[in-house]
């Protein structure tokens, strides 16, 4: 259900469900943990793209699995603890790992699918891609795996609201007005946009790279003095690392 590859330091997890639009059945869970696990071990990896097969991103939860649960509820475990055991820890691990992350979004994204997305630190949208955040509504449900919490960060409450409920393709001229994405491009560019920035990105220090993702993450439930704190403190072990010396004493060989 997941292609993965390590190719220079950028790593590609391909969602490799397309007949379903690559939705998230128990398998590509167990898969996904295993990947991850890797990707957040391997020193070789710097960067993580993530994509779909297909024609979609990730139609978010497989629907016919989840009526198989209902069908048989003594066996089945609960909504909640289904999203406790899978979704969330596949979200925060996302956040967690200090290596960037970048969505490569080459068609639809509904529920989960959305949240999986939203979990990068960038993403590169197709033209022709669209976002389905009501999705959850239309089934009965809130947005999960923290949609209500990246929503309404990127883009506002208002707008937060409105593509929960009211908008049925959020499309991707949206997306960007909104900030939910950084790029939108023809879908033959969107991979290769991700691989540039992922080849930008693997030639920054990696430690640097990681210390500000977890300084971002900390600073949006920080007040301004805890982030100056916390950026004090991570600098502090920033600069104590040989590539912070070798590279001002290269700047400033440049100026010579
Ligand atoms: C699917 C799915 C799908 C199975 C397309 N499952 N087959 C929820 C509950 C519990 C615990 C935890 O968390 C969650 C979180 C969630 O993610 S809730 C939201 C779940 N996702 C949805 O409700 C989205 C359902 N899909 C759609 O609304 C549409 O398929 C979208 C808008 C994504 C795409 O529409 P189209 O481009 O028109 O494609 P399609 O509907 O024809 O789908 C293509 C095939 O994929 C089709 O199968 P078929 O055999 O007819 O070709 C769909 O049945 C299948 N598929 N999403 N989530």
């Amino acid at each position: 259900t997941l292609q993965y590859e390590v190719q220079e330091g950028i790593a590609t997890i391909t969602l490799n469900r397309p007949d379903v639009l690559n939705a998230f059945n128990e398998q590509m869970f167990r898969e996904l943990q295993d990947v991850l696990r890797a990707v957040e071990r391997d020193e070789a990896v710097r960067v993580v793209i993530v994509t779909g097969a297909g024609r979609g991103f990730c139609a978010g939860q497989d629907l016919a699995e989840m009526r198989a649960r209902y069908e048989r509820p003594e066996e089945a475990m609960s909504i909640g603890e289904h999203l406790r055991s899978r979704y969330n820890p596949l979200i925060l691990r996302i956040r967690n790992t200090e290596k960037p992350f970048i969505a490569a979004i080459n068609g639809v994204a509904a529920g989960a699918g959305c949240s999986l997305a939203l979990a990068c630190d960038l993403r590169v949208m197709a033209e022709t891609a669209s976002f389905v955040f009501n999705a959850f509504a239309k089934i009965a449900l809130i947005p999960d795996s923290g949609s209500t919490w990246f929503l309404p960060h990127l883009a506002g409450y208002a707008r937060a609201f409105e593509a929960a409920t009211l908008i049925d393709r959020l499309d991707a001229s949206r997306a960007l007005a909104w900030g939910l994405v950084n790029a939108v491009v023809p879908p033959d560019q969107v991979m290769l946009t991700a691989q540039e920035w992922a080849a930008r990105l693997r030639e920054l220090p990696a430690r640097a790279v990681g210390f500000l993702k977890r300084a971002l993450n900390r600073a949006l439930a920080f007040t301004l003095e805890q982030s100056l704190d916390y950026e004090a403190y991570l600098q502090e072990v920033a600069a104590r690392t040989p590539e912070h010396r070798e590279r001002v004493e290269a700047f400033l060989r440049r100026r010579g």
